[in-house]
């Protein structure tokens, strides 16, 4: 039988994946302690020697990294080889302060690529396959992540980047991709467009989709599977860590994203009391790197929220699995106490039938307090149908109560909701911009 992974240790036995680990864990904190002066003080400073390092479970006496050290140590603070070995440096540009920065030497690229190549089997992908790859190249770790990865598997990869969106269809209709990669918001606008067009995108040579680089919920998968009539994986990474490649679901299961093991060590904490949190229990993922030579990190402090499981999948891997992300500490939003991840909404608004699947969050202040505003977009045809403007207003208020009710119901919290006609709210070309935050404006305004 064809073999459905791409490298024997996506199957390998728990007790195989830890001792790999553990060797690649004490090799990490010794080269970090010998290379990297921030991590020497920092294990000095806390009394610890790379040899302290016996089990597992000793990764809880290493210190957290967070982004503000990255920003401390711009550009090539955190390196722990000479510039002459680094052959590729990515960036991501932070909504505030300086930009982070990661790089790799030669055995990071290829280690990376092997990574990839794994992913996109796991996604449905196979060597010989046309891969349309609608990430971002640049500084942004998607494009090349993926192209890099695409090609090592034996791929004919079409490196078109974000944006241009009819070229991308047009392209589409002639090289006849199987797979596509792409944000799943840009992905969808793909999708749009196409009908738009007059094209049906459910009949293109489509099969997989590979969506990550910003949270997404299910009900957008059942919408992007069934608009474009393929199955579609959530892929998942942070440039701090290496870009795309950490995990990928399975077109098997779909369910829950296999990390790779044998190159990052998964913690899931408390971040309030920065403790463990109990397998299955959602919590900040932090990952350590194993086995990367430019750029390694100890407990790096994703922001990101999961859980994750250690029971095999029906896909045969045994890796450790992660829950879909929630969304990042950072963009959790704080209603009248209430505690809610865009996601979420998100969710809410996908089970709306006049609704297009694109919004967006604002914020603003009413007097002390935050005020959330969610902007949506009906379908085309929504006014159409209506003869008067009575029951224009009549519609839209009807619409209003409905999602304000399902968001209580769901979400626990009551939000104001402004409706807009057809084609009017921002389209994603890349990680859509959910959130508006206009507090601060507001306030200093005041
Ligand atoms: O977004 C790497 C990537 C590229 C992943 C292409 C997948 C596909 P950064 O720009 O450094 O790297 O952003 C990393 O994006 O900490 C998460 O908050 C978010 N993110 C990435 N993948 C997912 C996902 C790339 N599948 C940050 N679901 C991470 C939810 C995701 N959030």
């Amino acid at each position: 039988m064809e073999k459905n992974y791409y490298n024997d240790i996506e199957v390998a036995s728990r007790e195989e994946i830890e001792q790999v680990q553990l060797i690649r864990l004490q090799e990490t904190v010794r080269r970090v302690y010998e290379k990297v002066p921030f991590y020497k003080e920092k294990l000095t400073s806390q009394n610890i020697k790379p040899d302290d390092i016996k089990s597992l479970n000793d990764v809880r006496k290493l210190p957290f990294t967070v982004k503000k050290d990255l920003r401390q140590n711009y550009p090539f603070g955190l390196f722990a080889v000479p510039l002459n070995e680094v052959v590729r440096i990515h960036a991501s540009s932070g909504t505030s302060g300086k930009p982070t920065v990661v790089g790799y030497t030669k055995n990071d690229i290829e280690n990376w690529s092997e990574l990839v190549a794994r992913c996109i089997m796991a996604a449905g992908g196979r060597k010989g396959d046309v891969l349309h790859n609608a990430y971002g190249y640049g500084l942004f770790t998607g494009g090349l992540g993926l192209h890099y990865g695409s090609e090592k598997l034996g791929c004919a990869t079409i490196p078109i980047s974000g944006g241009n969106t009819e070229r991308q269809i047009a392209l589409i209709q002639d090289f006849k991709p199987k797979v596509i990669c792409g944000t799943p918001s840009y992905v969808l606008n793909i999708a749009e467009k196409m009908e738009e067009m007059g094209l049906n995108p459910n009949e293109t040579s489509l099969q997989y989709g590979i969506f990550g680089a910003e949270p997404w919920s299910e009900e957008m998968r059942a919408t992007l599977q069934q608009k474009l009539g393929i199955k579609a994986v959530d892929i998942y990474g942070l440039s701090e860590v290496i870009g795309p490649g950490v995990a990928i679901e399975c077109y098997e299961a779909q369910n829950g994203l296999h990390i790779a093991d044998d190159h990052f060590l998964v913690e899931v904490i408390d971040p309030k009391t920065l403790e463990p949190v109990e397998e299955g229990k959602e919590g900040e993922l932090v990952f350590t790197s194993l086995t990367k030579e430019a750029f390694p990190v100890l407990r790096y402090r994703t922001g990101d929220i999961a859980s994750i499981t250690r029971e095999t999948c029906i896909c045969g891997r045994t890796t450790t699995r992660m829950s879909r992300v929630k969304g990042r500490i950072d963009d959790m939003l704080i209603i009248r106490g209430v505690n809610v991840f865009p996601s979420e909404i998100e969710r809410c608004l996908l089970q709306v039938n006049e609704l297009v699947p694109h919004y967006q969050i604002h914020l603003t202040k009413k007097g002390s307090l935050d005020n959330v505003e969610i902007h949506v977009e009906v379908k085309q045809g929504f006014f159409n149908t209506l003869p008067t403007s009575t029951l224009e207003d009549q519609a839209v208020y009807i619409l209003k109560k409905k999602i304000q009710h399902i968001i209580k119901n769901e979400c626990l919290v009551n939000v104001d909701v402004r409706i807009h006609p057809p084609r009017t709210l921002p389209r994603s070309e890349g990680k859509a911009i959910r959130i508006i935050d206009r507090r601060k404006e507001v306030a200093s305004v005041k």
